[in-house]
């Protein structure tokens, strides 16, 4: 099949609501993608600080980092066909401000409270995919 394969996260103010986590879990289904693997934990210092790596050194780093560390999240691998592109559409853009104002439908535009907890997770490419199911799925990948 065509199928592709993205990490998608829940992140931990998501997680704590249920009323918000059941509706991000049934707008996936609906849009199409299949929870190949889910798993529920807290994100360790040092999985944030190698996930994040490429951020570090902005001023949001730490920030990130305790907020991604501060609860559970839900790691999520999905498939659809072209699953990296359709789930970041999904989620709308990264800044919480232009995800209401130009795709308030989005899981950022609804669920979003600020930048950093601005509510999911997409890998950005497919190499970025690989490495970010990896490790979070060694068990899996
Ligand atoms: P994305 O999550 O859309 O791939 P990114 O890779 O640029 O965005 O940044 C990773 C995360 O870092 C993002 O989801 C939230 C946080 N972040 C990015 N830019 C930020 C900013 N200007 N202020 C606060 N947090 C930010
Ligand atoms: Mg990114």
């Amino acid at each position: 099949s065509n199928a592709q394969q993205t990490l998608a996260i829940l992140k931990p103010h998501i997680v704590k609501n249920p009323f918000s986590l059941n509706q991000v879990k049934n707008i996936i289904l609906k849009s199409n993608f299949e929870i190949v693997c889910l798993k529920r934990k807290i994100i360790s210092i040092e999985e944030a600080e190698s996930f994040y790596s490429e951020h570090k050194g902005q001023f949001f780093y730490n920030r990130l980092v305790s907020f991604m560390t501060s609860g559970p999240s839900e790691l999520m691998v999905l498939a659809r066909e072209n699953a990296i592109q359709e789930w970041r559409l999904l989620m709308g853009p990264t800044k919480v401000f232009r995800a209401q104002f130009e795709n308030p439908c989005s899981l950022r535009g609804q669920f979003g409270l600020s930048d950093t907890r601005n509510a999911t997770h997409g890998s950005d490419s497919p190499e970025s995919a690989v490495k970010e199911i990896q490790l979070f799925f060694p068990e899996f990948s």
